[in-house]
């Protein structure tokens, strides 16, 4: 049996999935049930299951991209996915918790480099997993198979860990052992699951200033929290604070944690974008909401030689009283 040495820095397998296969992943990886790696037939790919306590996650190695998480086993999943996704589609995955880097969005000067970066279509390879009495955590990297991309840089080293405990925490590292600074933007993008976005409340954006994408202006949000009414796409920057999701159709309230972020990135697509995507199935978009840990634009990371960068969001979900 062969070990695929991946990330060379390390020294440690760190193993490709396609590449390894999943035999020598869970040899290699596997904990007992709280992580194994499978195949996954409705998605067509390879995901690793996370399991702790009470909580189940799953992660689609291609992209590092979380796509559910069952905090408990009767749960309804806090991370929305998109009905049509799979992994052996040339697109990204709608839905979970994309990883958007080097850049958000357009990149800035190459019309042709795909849109939020090439990390969530990349190959990362699985570098630990650890388990422990309070957590299961999974940890990848981008793995140098990605070295044929012209936005690669060797000397970048770039992990990302996912703890599932009692809360689900998602951490973006990012390493520059080189000489050359490296500037970039980056969201960790995360599709939220609701009841129905018409019983949603979003609190902690409260008079904040933000850049409207589809007005293409800068307003300040009211004193009131925030309720989805038509296409919002919001970029909120110098906010270092938790985002509360209050869902009064499911009863429960999220709250999302950031950590190394200074934009907040609020989008729900609305009716007719939803139609253009073709991938949130119908009434796709009142099932979702995206909250995103960002780092855009004004708010873009320079990372110095020899400088390390962290960038985490932290889910908890508690349930409510509120009635609809
Ligand atoms: O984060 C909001 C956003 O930039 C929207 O403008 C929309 O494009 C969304 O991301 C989804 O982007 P994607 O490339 O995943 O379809």
């Amino acid at each position: 049996m062969t070990t695929v040495f991946d990330n060379v820095t390390t020294g440690r397998p760190c193993l490709v999935g396609p590449q390894a296969g999943l035999e020598q992943l869970n040899d290699t990886f596997g904990r007992l049930s709280a992580v194994t790696f499978a195949h996954d037939t409705q998605l067509d790919g390879m995901v690793a299951h996370l399991r702790a306590d009470q909580g189940h996650a799953i992660v689609a190695l291609r992209g590092a991209q979380v796509l559910q998480w069952h905090p408990t086993p009767t749960s309804q999943d806090v991370l929305w996915l998109s009905p049509t996704a799979k992994l052996s589609q040339e697109k990204p995955l709608r839905g979970g918790s994309p990883i958007c880097w080097p850049w958000f969005g357009a990149h800035p000067n190459d019309p042709a480099a795909p849109s939020h970066g090439f990390a969530r279509m990349a190959e990362w390879c699985v570098a630990a997993t650890t388990v422990s009495d309070d957590a299961t955590s999974l940890n990848l990297q981008l793995s140098k198979a990605n070295a044929q991309t012209p936005y690669w840089h060797d000397d970048i080293h770039v992990s990302y860990e996912i703890r599932l405990g009692q809360t689900l925490q998602m951490t973006l590292t990012v390493v520059n052992t080189g000489n050359q600074a490296l500037e970039f933007s980056e969201a960790l993008h995360t599709y939220l699951h609701v009841g129905d976005i018409a019983d949603v409340r979003i609190c902690g954006l409260e008079n904040k200033s933000y850049y409207d994408q589809v007005l293409k202006s800068r307003f300040k949000a009211t004193s009131s929290p925030l309720k989805i009414e038509e296409e919002a796409d919001r970029i909120y920057h110098g906010t270092h604070n938790a985002v509360r999701i209050e869902d009064d159709n499911l009863k429960r309230k999220i709250t999302l944690q950031k950590e190394g972020s200074a934009s907040t990135v609020v989008w729900n697509p609305w009716i007719d974008k939803a139609e253009r995507l073709g991938d949130l199935g119908p009434d796709g978009y009142r099932k979702m909401l995206c909250v995103e840990t960002a780092n855009i634009g004004e708010d873009a990371t320079l990372l110095k030689p020899g400088g390390v960068h962290r960038i985490s969001t932290t889910l908890a979900v508690e349930p409510t009283k509120r009635s609809r």
